[in-house]
């Protein structure tokens, strides 16, 4: 079970609808197909998504960062010393998605080499997960028809509203317009990606009291330590921290120190081992999760279904698991379904991804050697 050969490979496919939030945008998925090779002749399979915004790391550096820093550090260590390859990514700071993406194919090998699906390996608690969509900034009418779409189509019933626009009357009303015309039934939870001060927060919250918002994540900076403090003691629903809480430490002091009272797990950057971390964290002190989408494309996705459906305390909220669909194309060769508004982990050996192999060679940006 040892490691012989890692690729990182570089691929880009467009977005058919540009996602927009307060930190940024994305217009085409700049991936990086992470392959990691082992002497039983197996292949682990995971994706890091380029967010510069959130992380600082670029396509290129995500590239560079496994094939220069961490390649050549952990080939020929087995694929089960996963705290030992963890220690040695660690001694470089940051790069959260490259560490992560080479997690996750590890345990695909371990997967696939012990016949096993990941998902039961990692706790086997469900098959599926029900699933949130992210509406990203729109006019009120765009992201109530997005809405009504993906309910009518996919069966999709939770959706999580981008906000921090300013000033945020628009916001307010893109929400209460979602409540008005796709009813009582519907979840509704906004996430402002830092874009609002603690006190623009709040009144929008108090303009918004009527909706019935079941969380609120990053409305304003973490680093705005006593403010952020002060929202969320007079938040009424679970405050989630998502960007501002990215490493096991990052979520204690959140939590501890008053900045948030809910956490949102993205395995595109804490990958599987990390993200147990987390996860039992937040159960350990009684913190609610959300399993959270770092745009993933469809690997992502897989990933992100295949971590949130092993737990119990995962799957008591929808995951965010449907923003693959404004992708132009995706690399897996079957590609995910949402069905009656739940996504399936797949019960195959590893995660279960299988590329298919015309279409990396159409996307990648490497000369494929
Ligand atoms: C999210 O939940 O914030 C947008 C920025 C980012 O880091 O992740 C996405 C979604
Ligand atoms: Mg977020």
């Amino acid at each position: 079970m040892k490691i012989t050969a890692i690729e990182a490979i570089p691929f880009a496919i467009p977005y058919t609808k540009p996602l927009r939030f307060a930190s940024g945008e994305v217009h085409t998925a700049l991936h990086v197909l992470v392959r990691v090779s082992s002497d039983d002749g197996i292949v682990g399979v995971a994706e890091a998504p380029a967010r510069p915004f959130t992380y600082g790391e670029t396509q290129e550096s995500i590239v560079a960062a496994i094939r220069t820093l961490f390649a050549p550090r952990i080939t020929g260590m087995s694929v089960m010393d996963r705290e030992a390859i963890h220690a040695i990514l660690d001694r470089t700071v940051g790069n959260p998605t490259a560490k992560s993406a080479l997690d996750m194919a590890l345990w695909d090998v371990i997967g696939k080499t012990l016949g096993q699906p990941v998902t039961a390996l990692l706790g086997g608690f469900s098959d599926s997960m029900r699933v949130s969509h992210m509406l990203g900034f729109a006019e009120p009418a765009k992201m109530v028809a997005e809405a009504e779409r993906m309910r009518d189509t996919y069966g999709i019933t939770t959706f999580k509203v981008k906000v921090g626009r300013k000033p945020f009357k628009l916001d307010v009303d893109v929400c209460r317009a979602l409540r008005e015309e796709l009813g009582a039934d519907i979840e509704l939870y906004i996430d402002g990606n830092r874009g609002w001060t603690p006190s623009e927060s709040l009144r929008a919250l108090n303009a918004m009291a009527d909706i019935d918002l079941t969380l609120a994540e990053e409305l304003c900076p973490a680093d705005d330590v006593l403010g952020r403090k002060w929202l969320v003691e007079q938040c009424t629903v679970p405050f989630v921290a998502d960007e501002s809480a990215t490493t096991p430490g990052e979520v204690t002091r959140a939590l501890l120190g008053g900045a948030a009272n809910a956490v949102s797990i993205k395995t595109a950057r804490t990958g599987f081992s990390h993200s147990q971390r987390v996860l039992f964290q937040c159960d350990g002190l009684g913190a609610e999760v959300v399993m959270g989408n770092q745009i993933d494309g469809q690997l992502g996705t897989l990933c992100t279904v295949t971590f949130g459906a092993a737990y119990k305390s995962t799957t008591q909220r929808a995951g965010e698991l449907s923003n693959f669909l404004d992708m132009s194309d995706d690399l897996l060769a079957e590609p995910l379904e949402i069905v009656d508004g739940k996504l399936f982990a797949r019960q195959t050996p590893g995660i279960g991804i299988e590329i298919d192999a015309g279409k990396l060679a159409k996307y990648r940006l490497d000369d494929g050697n």
